[in-house]
């Protein structure tokens, strides 16, 4: 059946020149973003957080099916159990499942197996995907362009936290069922990335990488 249609009314529309010094600004915004690996431990109030969450929430979905879920783990506790999962699994990654290639090719950003950062930064966000959900008569519903979908929202929640003078860093120890485990999350949802938030330990180094330029990415026709 068809939605309600309404009006949009929310929508703000600015002049060329506005939308010009917007673009840049979010530009300038965006490109002082880096990854980080190395965290303070300082608190971060919830209320930010949940912000930001709500902001990621926002995303576009394929039919509006929203198949995302954001698991916040402030318990060290349970910090500590995904720690030690996924470090079990980077000792093996880094031993030789990655095989020589891909370790040649991560090589330059020196990581390794040994993942502290999880314990200590004050906040995990561990991201699922739904691949289904359960209608009112009990029927599975599948989801459309789920992992797309799912992507893009972590993207916006990025940037969010970003935004609001938070780091973080896009970790996927693989394989990662472990967290659908600890977090005892339901059948039907996979995990998707584990997101690392908070401050950065104090003098902090960065490995000194270029983004692309504009001409390497864009082409116009
Ligand atoms: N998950 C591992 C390996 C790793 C893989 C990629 I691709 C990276 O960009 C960075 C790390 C780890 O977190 O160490």
């Amino acid at each position: 059946m068809k939605n309600n249609f309404i009006p949009f009314e929310q929508f703000n529309r600015f002049t060329p020149e506005e939308m010009s010094v917007r673009a840049a600004e979010y530009y300038e915004l965006m490109k002082s973003r880096r990854t980080i690996r190395e965290y303070s431990d300082q608190p971060v109030a919830p209320e930010i957080i949940d912000k930001c969450i709500h902001t990621a929430g926002t995303a576009p979905s394929g039919a509006n099916q929203q198949p995302w879920h954001f698991a916040v783990i402030r318990d060290s506790q349970v910090k500590q159990k995904i720690r030690l999962a996924a470090e079990e699994e980077e000792q093996e990654f880094y031993a030789g499942r990655a095989g020589d290639t891909w370790l040649d090719t991560l090589a330059p950003l020196g990581t390794d197996a040994s993942k502290p950062f999880l314990e200590v930064a004050p906040l995990l966000i561990a991201i699922f995907e739904q691949k289904y959900h359960i209608d009112a008569q009990g029927q599975k519903v599948k989801h459309y362009y789920a992992k797309e979908s799912v992507g893009i929202a972590t993207g916006m929640l990025i940037s969010a936290l970003h935004n609001a003078g938070l780091v973080t860093l896009t970790h996927t120890p693989s394989p990662m069922n472990f967290l659908s485990k600890i977090l005892n999350r339901p059948e039907g949802e996979r995990p998707f990335l584990l997101l690392v938030v908070g401050h950065p330990e104090k003098d902090v180094l960065v490995p000194d990488i270029e983004k692309k330029k504009l001409s390497e990415i864009c082409s116009e026709y």
